[in-house]
């Protein structure tokens, strides 16, 4: 049943409009307090980490381990953020004309932040947490799919001190909760992580409304790329890891393996014998790998495109099925003999499916690896420092890995070249994208 939820949003906006507004307790914090208020809460969510992480899991599907990683990872985000708050500075200028002329960085204002399901807590404290180092006011939208830890989260902030309205949580549908913040002509920016269809939508609504500020963290295709020298047993690991980390509903997962001819078969076949030790079942066993995929929609789509991967020739080496007949588990699924025209090497599967390419020199791979309207991510496994800097450099991705996959820390930006995104999180980058420069000149 679609609950029309505007109105929800028209009370959260107004609520975060009014927290922004010149004068309020929000706006007469000293930016070290408003870290301090950071610091709080993340140590009021490693507190809790263990009713969050069950919480998590049980909303999400992943394992509750995975859940904890997640959680210190959000953690981590947060105390980063306290760090900083205090050292956002602007420049004096050698202006023209005689001018002193200055910058100072002013929050942007009040912002709307609509997240997936595939990480909920981690995406909240990505969100939030430069956003409110920066000084703005934030009315989050959680996927449908996943609200409950925001909501506990949101609880957590106020426990922490934060004053009232600067922190909003609106559960709510996309096309309903999302669209109204994206139209809503209160609202000063909009940072949006999710799919590239939804992400055009943003941009539309924004040019449709008030020009606000947009960011996006949208899909990928990523290439991991393995050279011969690669050590092969560490490789097919990064590998395995880089696709099946989280169902492989990922946005950054390695979901184009490219491998060099010489070691191609080897590969294969210990990528294969890796996958089949995965273990899939209940996210509250311990000893479980993989959980359930998110939902239905999404469990038959994956399932689709490995059909599709087989009726286009692709060589199925393992999986590829159901996995009982309740709930949405995958066998964990690796394609060997895959083309670059196939739609398993184009379309983003979001699943635990990993497409095997082979390749012969490193001129080839990076014209492949680029040829996507993608540019999330990439890595190569190689020991030659020369073939990793040449790779790095043209590689058209926002973040690339060498030796490793999906190394993802607060202090580094994260972000999309072309299709996948707009904008950065992470790092002082993501605090750039919640800050406006004003100049002030003055005639001396
Ligand atoms: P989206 O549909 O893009 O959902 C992401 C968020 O946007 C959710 O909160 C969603 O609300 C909201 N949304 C949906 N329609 C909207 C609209 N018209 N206006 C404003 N907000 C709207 O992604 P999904 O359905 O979760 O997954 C679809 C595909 O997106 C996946 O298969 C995957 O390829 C990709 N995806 C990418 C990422 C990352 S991290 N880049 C994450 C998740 C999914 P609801 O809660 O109602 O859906």
């Amino acid at each position: 049943m679609l609950i029309v939820l505007n109105e929800d949003v028209d009370i959260a906006v107004a609520a975060a409009k009014a927290a922004f507004k010149r004068g309020s307790e929000w706006r007469k914090l000293d930016a070290s307090a408003r870290g301090l208020l950071l610091l709080k809460l993340a140590n009021l969510i490693q507190r809790d980490v263990d009713y969050l992480s069950k919480l998590e899991s049980l909303d999400n599907g992943k394992t509750v381990a995975d859940s904890v990683f997640d959680i210190g990872c959000a953690v981590d985000t947060f105390r980063y953020y306290a760090g900083i708050a205090d050292k956002s500075c602007g420049r004096t200028i050698p202006a023209d004309a005689g001018l002193f002329s200055m910058t100072r960085r002013e929050p942007v204002g009040v912002v709307g932040q609509i997240i997936p399901w595939n990480y909920p807590i981690l995406m909240l404290a990505w969100k939030w947490a430069p956003a409110l180092a920066a000084g703005c006011t934030v009315v989050l939208k959680p996927a449908e799919l996943t609200p409950l830890t925001a909501l506990a989260v949101a609880a957590l902030a106020k426990e922490a001190g934060f004053p009232k309205g600067v922190v909003n949580v609106v559960p709510g549908y996309g096309p309903v909760a999302g669209q109204a913040l994206t139209l809503h002509n209160d609202i000063d920016k909009i940072a949006f992580t999710g799919s590239t269809v939804v992400g055009r939508l943003i941009l539309e609504g924004a040019a449709k409304s008030n020009i606000k500020r947009i960011s996006l963290e949208l899909g990928g295709k990523s290439p991991l790329v393995v050279m011969n020298d690669a050590n092969i047993d560490e490789a097919v690991e990064i590998a395995h890891n880089a696709i099946f980390a989280n169902h492989g509903q990922n946005c950054c997962a390695g979901s184009r393996t490219f491998v060099q001819a010489g070691i191609y078969d080897e590969f294969v076949k210990k990528a294969t014998q890796m996958a089949q030790k995965r273990k899939v079942g209940d996210p509250f066993d311990e000893t479980t790998q993989q959980g359930p995929q998110i939902g239905e929609i999404h469990f038959n789509k994956v399932l689709r495109l490995v059909n599709t991967g087989v009726k286009e020739g692709a060589k199925l080496q393992t999986g590829g099925s159901r996995i009982g007949k309740e709930g949405y588990f995958i066998e964990p699924t690796v394609f060997s003999d895959v083309s670059d025209d196939m739609t398993i090497a184009k379309e983003e599967i979001f699943g635990p499916v990993q497409t095997i390419l082979k390749f012969n020199t490193l001129d080839e791979v990076i014209e492949r690896a680029n040829n996507t309207t993608y540019g999330l991510a990439a890595g190569i496994v190689t020991q030659n420092i020369n073939d990793a800097l040449v790779f790095s450099q043209a590689v058209q991705a926002g973040s690339v890995w060498v030796n490793c996959y999906d190394a993802v820390v607060p202090q580094a930006p994260f972000g999309g070249y072309k299709q996948s995104g707009i904008g950065r999180e992470l790092g002082e980058e993501a605090m750039k994208e919640y800050l406006e420069v004003k100049t002030i000149s003055i005639k001396l």
